[in-house]
């Protein structure tokens, strides 16, 4: 357990894909550090957190075991070694999928056609899994790294690995047969129990998370309207409270302030056209406090 008691303890990759998106959040979320280059843990200049840096396969086993009480770590990752941990968060970032490839024009079109074949993976236990649920028995090779050559070097017939953008899977001559598991980076919790100190951390930390997801997933609109078109264009934005109408020096204009989410902001901003708004300016919001 983290003997240490009020200094929450937060576990992110040291090197690797997840690990800038993750500082970039925990700095978006006002977290100051010094220098957390080639060091294994860091403390935060004003929040009590410090962070450890290690290696993604350890973060599961380090929160299961309330070495650190948070961590940021693949789904993938968490599933695989069958943590005991809390999913706080989906994050958004590092998103892959785990997906059994075979090479290419081997006639291979359906799972069901693996039945007896050797699967290469990094990942045994979700992909032994995902052929027990279908009353399926394969054989898994572990590999650790470079899984996309095995069945070029005879080692496996097919593999189960993580794609993204399909590009590795293509320039080894290997075709995507089906997705098994949808993977992003999460917040995850350990389960053992945290002092009340270390719990409103936590909560002060997700209520900061939140803000800034929030943030993200939001827009600040501005336009000017005819005054006529005020509650035509107050029913068509969906905001979170009523939208700020100021008055402009143009006694039949006004300007109109809001907030939105974002997906849907093309529907909107075609439906204020129409209704009259001109000069529609749309701005990033860098936190929201609901
Ligand atoms: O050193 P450490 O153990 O910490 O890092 P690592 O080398 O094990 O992991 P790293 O940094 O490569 O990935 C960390 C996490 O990023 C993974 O656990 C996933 O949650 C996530 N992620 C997202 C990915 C990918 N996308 C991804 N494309 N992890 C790996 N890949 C690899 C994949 O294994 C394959 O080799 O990228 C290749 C395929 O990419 P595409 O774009 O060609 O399809
Ligand atoms: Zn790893």
């Amino acid at each position: 357990m983290n003997s240490k008691n009020k200094t929450l303890r937060i576990a992110i990759q040291k090197s690797g894909r997840l690990s800038e998106q993750t500082l970039e959040l925990l700095q978006s979320i006002g977290l100051k550090f010094n220098g957390y280059k080639n060091r294994l843990m860091v403390q935060a200049r004003n929040f009590d957190v410090e962070l450890l840096l290690i290696r993604d396969d350890d973060i599961p086993e380090y929160v299961q075991d309330g070495v650190c009480e948070l961590g940021f770590v693949g789904a993938n990752v968490t599933l695989e070694r069958k943590a005991d941990v809390k999913v706080l968060r989906n994050l958004d970032y590092g998103i892959c999928r785990l997906s059994l490839a075979v090479p290419k024009d081997s006639g291979i079109t359906k799972a069901e056609d693996l039945s007896g074949k050797r699967i290469a993976t990094s990942y045994p236990n979700l992909t032994k899994q995902y052929f027990e649920e279908k009353g399926l028995s394969v054989d898994t090779v572990y590999i650790n790294g470079a899984v996309e050559v095995t069945p070029t070097l005879g080692v496996a017939d097919v593999i189960s690995d993580l794609v993204s953008t399909g590009g590795t899977l293509k320039a080894n001559g290997l075709e995507e047969l089906v997705s098994i598991l949808h993977s992003e980076c999460q917040l995850i919790q350990t389960n053992r129990s945290v002092s009340p100190e270390k719990q409103e951390l936590i909560d002060k930390f997700l209520t900061r998370m939140e803000g800034s997801q929030q943030a993200d997933r939001s827009r600040y609109i501005m336009m000017n309207a005819p005054t006529q078109a005020v509650d035509k264009i107050c029913e068509i934005i969906p905001s979170l409270n009523s939208p700020t109408v100021l008055p402009l020096a143009d006694d039949n204009m006004v300007a109109i302030h809001s907030v939105i989410p974002i997906e849907e902001f093309w529907e909107v901003m075609e439906q204020l056209k129409e209704a009259g708004a001109t000069g529609i300016v749309i701005l990033p919001i860098e936190n929201m406090i609901v």
